[in-house]
């Protein structure tokens, strides 16, 4: 059994409900860390603030296998892919699958941006601060604070 995290971001539509609809269709889940209310990184300018969280499954499947149970959900949500970054009201990245290192064309893990984003460490941590802390850049805590507000369970 491998602890996989996913990390789950909304900032289009109905965000909370697009949220729970991919939380409540997640394989094997674990555990749901609380939600985040968080500025948006990179990006156009313009864009609303996003919603996260961060799964946690119990699982037998593979990061590929996960991938596509990701790429199902944000279709689910009516994800429409524009440009790099844009507004999405649903985006499903694996973030860590127990020790798996994938380094492909289309996947990449653990996330390589993970250790620069607040909105996915400190989720994280509320689930697994021994994962966040070893996968963020020490003092992470300090220096990834900003733009972000934690608003409470799901
Ligand atoms: N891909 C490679 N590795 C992975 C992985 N570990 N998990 C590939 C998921 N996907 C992975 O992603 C592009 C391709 O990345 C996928 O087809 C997959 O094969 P995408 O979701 O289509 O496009 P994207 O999300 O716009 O690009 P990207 O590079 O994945 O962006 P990120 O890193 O996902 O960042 N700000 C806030 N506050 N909150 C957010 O949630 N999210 C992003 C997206 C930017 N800024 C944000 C947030
Ligand atoms: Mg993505």
């Amino acid at each position: 059994m491998r602890r996989a995290f996913l990390g789950l971001g909304s900032n289009l539509g109905d965000r909370r409900r697009f949220l729970a609809q991919a939380v409540a269709s997640l394989p094997d889940l674990y555990a749901v860390s609380p939600v985040y209310e968080t500025e948006p990184v990179g990006g156009p300018p313009g864009q609303g603030p996003y919603l996260n969280l961060v799964a946690e499954l119990r699982t037998e499947r593979g990061a590929r296998d996960l991938l596509g149970v990701a790429r199902r959900l944000e279709a689910a949500a009516g994800r429409v892919r524009t440009e790099r970054w844009g507004p999405r009201t649903l985006d499903v990245d694996i973030l860590a699958v127990g020790d798996e290192v994938v380094d492909e064309p289309d996947l990449s893990v653990p996330h390589p941006r993970l250790a620069e984003r607040g909105f996915v460490l400190f989720p994280l941590a509320d689930l697994a601060p021994e994962v966040a802390d070893a996968l963020g850049p020490p003092g992470w805590r300090e220096a990834l604070a900003g733009g972000l507000r934690r608003l409470g369970p799901l």
